[in-house]
């Protein structure tokens, strides 16, 4: 089954700390309301793509654990890794993911050296990337490629270019053989194996997008991007994602998906 033909996702609420959510380039906070309602589209665009969607309840304690991407990995064979995000704020959110993926997943694995944030894990059929930031630093990356080459899942640890939060914010998986991906990553030679939709510059924002099944979720605003999919042979999906950008997010980061 290909790695974006997904039955099942964990998506968590945002809770109304999620305002506070953390972000690199300081603004403003975004409206809590706009912001629930996005989520809110976004699960139900996960439904729409025929996914049973498990909604856990919010966590005011922790602004950022909506994006629950980060704090662990899930592979459809079974298998799921806690990791440890980068952020000493978003610590907690380990153990509070755990005990829902013991309920799915047979075997759970642990990264416990070093800071890995899942939103630098780029799960491509066949290869992960782990990309190395301000979150998943070289002990953390090595421990998770570790992990998974026990399990037979062959890692290559890479550094993105400067000024993206994780990896995924500058690449996503599209297919087998090809990643959407802003030009300065893709001019790092880091997919050459791979066919590269580049992302013009005026839109190197949105390139963090989510393949499910036959179409690809995306935010809204992104006119060239949604024409290069389209060619491509998949269906954009074009979603409001402005309270969100404006903690640092985007469409992968909001659900664990399998
Ligand atoms: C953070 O800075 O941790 C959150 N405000 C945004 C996390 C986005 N996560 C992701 O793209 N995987």
């Amino acid at each position: 089954m290909p790695r974006y033909d997904f039955t099942r996702a964990i998506v968590r609420q945002p809770a109304p700390s999620a305002v506070k959510g953390l972000r690199a380039g300081g603004g403003p906070d975004p409206d809590f309301a706009t912001l629930a309602a996005e989520h809110a589209g976004y699960v139900a665009a996960l439904e729409a793509a025929g996914i049973v969607v498990t909604v856990l309840e919010p966590l005011d304690a922790f602004p950022d654990a909506l994006f629950v991407e980060d704090p662990a990995l899930v592979f459809a064979e079974g298998l799921a890794v806690l990791l440890n995000p980068g952020a000493p704020s978003r610590a907690g959110e380990v153990d509070a993911i755990a005990p829902v993926l013991a309920e799915h997943f047979g075997q759970i694995e642990s990264v416990t050296r070093g800071q890995a944030d899942g939103g630098d894990v780029l799960i491509m059929p066949g290869r992960t990337f782990i990309g190395l930031s301000a979150r998943t630093d070289q002990a953390g990356a090595d421990n998770l490629a570790s992990i998974l080459a026990a399990l037979g899942l062959a890692s290559t640890i890479v550094t993105p270019p400067p000024g993206v939060l994780h990896l995924k914010t500058a690449c996503s998986l599209i297919d087998e053989e090809t990643v959407l991906a802003t030009s300065a990553i893709a001019r790092c030679g880091v997919f050459k194996d791979y066919r590269v939709i580049e992302v013009p510059e005026v839109e190197a924002s949105g390139a963090n997008v989510l393949r499910l099944s036959d179409r690809v979720l995306m935010g809204s605003g992104y006119p060239h991007i949604a024409a290069l999919l389209d060619a491509h042979g998949v269906t954009p999906v074009a979603l409001p994602t402005t309270a969100i950008a404006m903690i640092d997010a985007g469409l992968t980061c909001m659900s664990l998906r399998w």
